[in-house]
């Protein structure tokens, strides 16, 4: 038995031994300049006690130790609240409302974004058309770029085809005549036909209606935020229902938009119904006179049929004022095919009728714009192209291409 606690003894005496030397130095490099230099070279032992230990023994050491080194530590963390102060104090600033800027020539921005994520769609695809030799191989690269742009199998395909008829028939290729050639092809799968203009303007004299539906942080709240600020820049006025009783924060974030552009917010109760808030919006809107409702939804999975039925009821219970304007579906571009499934669920509980595809300035993956258009035969209307106050655009398919191909 003392062989055993001797054996211990001498093994923490080396092990505190080395990992004296370890926390030693790390307090010499933390100690102000001015410090002592007599550092104290046994410490902290191992932590865990082993059996047959003596209680007493290992563990009176560590403690006074411990203590000791603890002192550079605090010093140093006097240091870090005031970062971490900041955002606390940014937040509740007393809301200055701003003015946003023009939405024309918006997109011209997403050009510059997607040149910075190295956007493989658009250079991709001209690299590729540009070669000497377009064999087979060349042409499966070609399909291969536009699949891994969510662009969508058919759509791939057609496009193909295109090219390739359209190439032959061009004989010598410049860059420039490729570059025409793609963008037309590009444009005519965006299609030219569809209405993009976002319905806000009321063929009644109620307020238009617009409710904003998607899943979980796609940017539904951002992306009305945004187009609340579109609208009273316009010089509309806008009131926002917070139809998110999920959280509380849900509504300060929508009411937080609302106080920048100068709109109102109907809010109701945590836990709330969210039926009643949208309804309540629209009265509210009624009853000022106000030109356009814009209603914030909870996320919510398209998977999760209970919630999907709770948004049928608020699109149900706003209705008793009369039509809805526009419901827009809100995809995150970075998502990519799920976002059709997703847009399949919702299509059929609420009948979209427009596509909001954000964060955009994200991924190079545009091309599910293609594939949710198609899929569901509704436009997308709006893209969100960064987190900023103005990041929000009107979908122009000639200025997307153009984004895509870069200068
Ligand atoms: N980069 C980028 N970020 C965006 C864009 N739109 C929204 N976001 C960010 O995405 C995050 C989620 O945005 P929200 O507007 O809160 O999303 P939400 O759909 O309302 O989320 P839930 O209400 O929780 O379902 C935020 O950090 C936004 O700033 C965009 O176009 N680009
Ligand atoms: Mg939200």
């Amino acid at each position: 038995m003392e062989l055993v606690i001797l054996v211990v003894v001498i093994a923490l005496v080396a092990v505190g031994a080395i990992s004296g030397l370890v926390v030693g130095s790390r307090k010499k490099k933390k100690l102000p300049p001015s410090a002592p230099s007599s550092t104290p070279t046994i410490t902290a032992p191992p932590a865990e006690p082993h059996v047959g230990d003596e209680a007493e023994t290992p563990r009176d050491e560590p403690r006074r130790t411990i203590e000791e080194v603890g002192l550079p530590d605090a010093a140093e963390a006097t240091g870090t609240p005031v970062a971490v102060e900041d955002p606390v104090v940014a937040e509740p600033a007393p809301p200055v409302i701003e003015i946003p800027e023009p939405t024309a020539g918006r997109l011209v921005r997403l050009r510059a974004r997607l040149a910075r994520s190295q956007n493989s769609l658009g250079k991709g695809l001209l690299t590729l058309l540009s070669r000497e030799h377009l064999d087979e191989e060349t042409w499966e690269e070609i399909e291969d770029t536009l699949l891994t742009a969510d662009v969508g199998v058919t759509p791939t395909q057609e496009l193909v085809e295109r090219l390739r008829e359209r190439v032959r028939v061009l004989g010598t290729r410049t860059p420039e005549e490729l570059r025409a050639l793609l963008r037309e092809e590009l444009v005519t799968l965006l299609g030219t036909d569809f209405d993009r203009a976002v319905r806000t303007e009321s063929t009644t004299d109620t307020p238009a209606v617009v409710m904003v539906v998607g899943v979980n942080g796609t940017g539904k709240t951002t992306t009305t935020g945004k187009l609340a600020r579109v609208l009273v820049a316009d010089g509309r006025s806008v009131v926002l229902g917070a139809a998110d009783t999920f959280r509380a924060a849900a509504a300060d974030q929508l009411q937080t938009w609302g106080e920048r552009v100068g709109a109102r917010t109907v809010r109701g109760p945590e836990g709330g119904d969210p039926a009643s808030i949208a309804f309540d919006a629209v009265k509210e809107g009624i009853a000022e006179s106000a030109d356009v409702v814009l209603i914030d939804t909870a996320g919510r999975l398209h998977t999760k049929t209970g919630l999907m039925d709770e948004l049928g009821k608020v699109k149900r219970v706003v209705e008793k004022h009369g039509p809805l304007d526009e419901v827009l579906l809100v995809l995150d571009a970075t998502t990519g095919q799920n976002g059709l499934v997703q847009a399949r669920v919702f299509a059929e509980v609420v009948d979209i009728t427009g596509i909001v595809l954000t964060k955009l300035d994200g991924t190079a993956k545009g091309g599910i714009v293609v594939a949710v258009q198609r899929e569901l035969g509704v436009p997308v209307k709006l893209v969100g192209l960064g987190e900023g106050a103005d990041d929000l655009a009107p979908f122009e398919p000639g200025a997307f291409v153009d984004a895509l191909l870069g200068e």
